[in-house]
C-alpha cells in the first residue's frame, strides 16, 4: 500500500504541470480501496499547495494578529505600568503605593475600598477612596451609629472603621489639604429618601497649632451652603473649646465642629434612627431641613 502510495504521489507532481514527469498508472488492485488512495492523494496534493501558500497565510495571520492585537499589547504595557506603582499588601488586602499621594492619584478604573497612600509631608496611611461618585477619586467618611461625640485627641487622630464609619483624622485632613487644591462634596441622605448635596472648590484645614481652622468656598449643589458660616472658623470638641460662643458649642448641640456661635451645620451630630425631638439636635444641615426642624 505504501509503495502504491508513492506512485500517486508522481502522478501528482505531473499533474501540477511538470512536463518532465511520467504518468504512471496507479497499481490499484482492489478498486474498493481506490477512494482511501485517492483520499491520499489528494492528501498529497494538498501538501504541495499548502507549502505554496503556507508562507503567504503565516504572513497574513502574523500581520493581522499585530493589527488586532497590537491594542492588546499596549494595553498590557499600560497595566504592567499600572502594577508597577501599584503594590497589594496580600495580608491585609489593603493597596498601597509609595507613588498615591491622595485617591485621585489612582487608576481611573480602580474600585472603591482601602488604600494606603503616601502624602508629600507624612508616612503612609490608609484611607478609604470612593471611586464612583462624582468622577472618583474622594477620600471619604460616612456617618451612621459610631458615636462621634468624641474628644479632641480622638479627632486629632481619627477613630472609627474605614470600610464602615470613621473620621480620618484632622492631623490627616491637614496633611492632604496642605498638598495643593482639593474639593469636599457633601451628600446628605434623610429617612425619606431624600438626598442632596453640596460640593466646595476649595477645602483646607489648618494644623492642630491653628485650632484645625477650615478654609471653605466655591460651593455648589442642592443641599444649600451650610459651611459658609463655618468658614475661618476653629474647630471644637466637647472638651476643647475654640468656639466663639460663651459656652461650648459641641456640648450645647453634641458633635464636634468648627462652630463659631454656633452653627448652620452639625454633621458629628448625633445619628438618630429618626427625626429627632428638639431643636439644633441631630446631625444638622439647616438650610436643607429646616422645614423639619420645630
Ligand atoms: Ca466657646
Amino acid at each position: 500500500m505504501l509503495v502504491r502510495h508513492l506512485i500517486v504521489l508522481t502522478i501528482s507532481s505531473a499533474c501540477l504541470g511538470n512536463p518532465d514527469d511520467t504518468y504512471i498508472a496507479p497499481l490499484i488492485d482492489d478498486p474498493q480501496r481506490a477512494p482511501l488512495v485517492a483520499l491520499l492523494n489528494t492528501s498529497d496534493i494538498s501538501q504541495n499547495i499548502l507549502k505554496s501558500f503556507g508562507k503567504q497565510l503565516n504572513e497574513k495571520v502574523d500581520k493581522l494578529i499585530k493589527q488586532k492585537f497590537g491594542d492588546i499589547q499596549h494595553r498590557l504595557q499600560e497595566l504592567e505600568g499600572k502594577c508597577k506603582t501599584l503594590e497589594t499588601d496580600c495580608s491585609t488586602g489593603i493597596k498601597k503605593s509609595k507613588d498615591i499621594r491622595d485617591c485621585s492619584d489612582l487608576p481611573k478604573d480602580s474600585r472603591s475600598g482601602i488604600y494606603r497612600i503616601k502624602p508629600d509631608q507624612s508616612d503612609e496611611f490608609d484611607v478609604y477612596c470612593e471611586m464612583t461618585i462624582d468622577h472618583g477619586g474622594w477620600t471619604i467618611r460616612e456617618s451612621g451609629d459610631l458615636d462621634f461625640y468624641l474628644g479632641w485627641a480622638k479627632y486629632k487622630t481619627g477613630f472609627g472603621q474605614l470600610n464602615r464609619e470613621f473620621w480620618l483624622g484632622n492631623d490627616k485632613i491637614h496633611i492632604l489639604t496642605s498638598q495643593g487644591r482639593y474639593e469636599l462634596r457633601i451628600d446628605l441622605h434623610d429617612f425619606d429618601n431624600n438626598q442632596a448635596y453640596a460640593k466646595y472648590q476649595h477645602f483646607y484645614i489648618g494644623n492642630e497649632t491653628s485650632k484645625y481652622k477650615i478654609s471653605v468656598y466655591g460651593y455648589s449643589g442642592s443641599a444649600s451652603d451650610d459651611l459658609d458660616y463655618h468658614n475661618n472658623g476653629r474647630f471644637t470638641t466637647l472638651d476643647r473649646d475654640n468656639d466663639d460662643a460663651k459656652d461650648n458649642c459641641a456640648r450645647r448641640h453634641p458633635g464636634a465642629w468648627w462652630y463659631k456661635n454656633c452653627m448652620h451645620s452639625n454633621l458629628n451630630g448625633h445619628y438618630y434612627i429618626k427625626t429627632p425631638v428638639g431643636r439644633w439636635n441631630g446631625i444638622i444641615w439647616y438650610h436643607w431641613k429646616e422645614k423639619t426642624i420645630p
